[in-house]
């Protein structure tokens, strides 16, 4: 918690006790500040956003591993196992074992998962690097629809096309095979990806596309805004950020993060390693995706420096015997915002709670809810954001009233209770934490139409 919020947390609870309201897990409150989160999963959650990893699915053995990626992850990316050569190594033949272990070993701890990648012109199978043509659209799609739809309900982000723009200063797309098939190839990927999982956020995902003035990012930048105005499914941009001495952190990235963002898509940090690790700029990033409200998470791509795809760069949160570098202590003080010189803009108002003092307002700050609709014949998504109101809350719980006809079939990031009519649902164990003025994301998939919802939340 910052010195700001601190301070807005502590007068909301004084005048609570004020009018007799003081709640049983208000007097922790009043007496001492929130606990920062000790870990960067748990620290992330506070602030609303998730801190992932890349796995390797073959370091799963590796108890020191796991002993890390357990305590301080709450999302996952598969490193490898969830490419197209992974998953479809004979054309039609389809081989989920690897990134399934990863999946589970994921979501029976509370983790979430991002999908990386449907499509993509490297780690193409052998049977598909020699495709063209109409004959290699159409594997493409039925390669997507099919990982999509195995994998539906579990991965709350998919990376659809990976790295699709050309390095250098031209702006535009990559050569490929799959770019030969012709330039709507994306956004066939897109709408093929929306009707096999529509709960899944759709991103792309590229690297050197961080700074703001490069032809590249402009290219990927175009795309998007393309995309939007065209009704194209797009979700998220994921920026790999991979960051080294030729490609470096330049201090327009935060420009980039919200640009991108205020075409209307989320922004994620998805593969971030820095050559050398320089806490510094560890600790920038983190600040510059606090800075963008829809910057709603990190990856770091691996755990320890001996894990990362480039080691002798050193470039991660952990030494290679696992223990934490200046790095790691860099981006957990950045996630708690302890000792940010300065405040970052998306501060909550500091004014107390308005609420007349007959009528105590519910938790401390108390949550707001909204909900927005992804309506198609006979189905929907409903995607819904907790925010919290002026203090942090531990916990949430959020009723929506569904029109009858209206059966819910999935959900993702909350447990439910009910299907049908009156349906309540409540945080899981890595997003309950939410800060004062900070929001989280959770949706569920329903048969039938959701006319016009209207959720009640509550904070614990
Ligand atoms: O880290 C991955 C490494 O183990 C693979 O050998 C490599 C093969 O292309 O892919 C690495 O991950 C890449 C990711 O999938 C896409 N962005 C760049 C990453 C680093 O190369």
């Amino acid at each position: 918690m910052t010195r700001t919020k601190w301070k807005a947390a502590s007068r909301a609870a004084l005048a609570l006790a004020g009018a007799g309201a003081l709640a049983a897990g208000m007097a922790l409150f009043a007496t001492a500040p929130a606990a920062a989160g000790t870990t960067l999963g748990a620290s992330a959650a506070e602030k609303g956003r998730y801190f992932g990893t890349a796995v390797a699915g073959f370091k799963l053995s590796d108890s020191a591993y796991t002993t890390i990626l357990n305590r301080e992850f709450n999302m996952v990316t598969a490193e490898n196992e969830m490419k197209m050569n992974a998953t479809e190594p004979q054309q039609g033949q389809f081989s989920y074992g690897a990134a399934d272990q990863i999946v589970n070993h994921a979501r029976s701890r509370g983790m979430s998962v991002r999908g990386h990648t449907l499509a993509w012109h490297s780690q193409q199978p052998g049977w598909m690097e020699s495709m063209s043509g109409s004959a290699l659209r159409s594997a493409m799609l039925n390669h997507v629809t099919q990982v999509a739809t195995h994998f539906r309900g579990q991965v709350v982000a998919w990376d659809v096309v990976n790295e699709a723009f050309a390095d250098g200063s031209s702006g535009g797309r990559r050569d490929s095979n799959l770019q030969r098939t012709g330039n709507d190839w994306i956004e066939a990927a897109f709408r093929a990806a929306r009707a096999a999982d529509p709960g899944a956020k759709l991103c792309y995902n590229d690297y050197n596309t961080d700074n703001w003035t490069h032809a590249k990012t402009q290219g990927v930048y175009n795309m998007v805004r393309d995309f939007k105005s065209r009704g194209v499914p797009i979700d998220c941009v994921g920026f790999q950020s991979h960051f080294n001495n030729d490609s470096p952190y330049v201090s327009n990235y935060r420009t980039t993060l919200s640009s991108f963002a205020a075409l209307g898509v989320d922004v994620q940090i998805t593969e971030l390693d820095i050559q050398g690790a320089s806490a510094a700029t560890y600790r920038s990033v983190v600040e510059d995706c606090l800075a963008v409200p829809r910057c709603n998470g990190i990856t770091v791509w691996g755990i320890r420096d001996s894990d990362s795809w480039r080691a002798s760069q050193t470039p991660l949160l952990f030494n290679s015997n696992g223990s934490k570098k200046p790095a790691y202590d860099a981006v957990l003080a950045a996630l708690n915002n302890g000792t940010t010189p300065t405040d970052p803009p998306t501060d909550p108002p500091t004014d107390p709670p308005t609420d007349p003092p007959t009528t105590p307002p519910p938790g401390q700050g108390g949550c707001t809810a909204t909900v927005s609709v992804n309506q198609w014949t006979g189905g929907f998504v409903a995607t819904v954001k907790v925010t919290a109101g002026s203090s942090a809350i531990n916990g949430w719980t959020v009723g929506i009233a569904l029109p009858s006809g209206a059966t819910v079939t999935n959900a993702w990031n909350a447990n439910r209770s009910g299907s049908t009519g009156s349906t309540n649902w409540t945080n899981v164990a890595y997003n309950g934490q939410v800060g004062a003025g900070q929001f989280t994301e959770w949706g569920f998939q329903a048969n039938g139409t959701a006319g016009t919802l209207t959720p009640t939340c509550s904070a614990s």
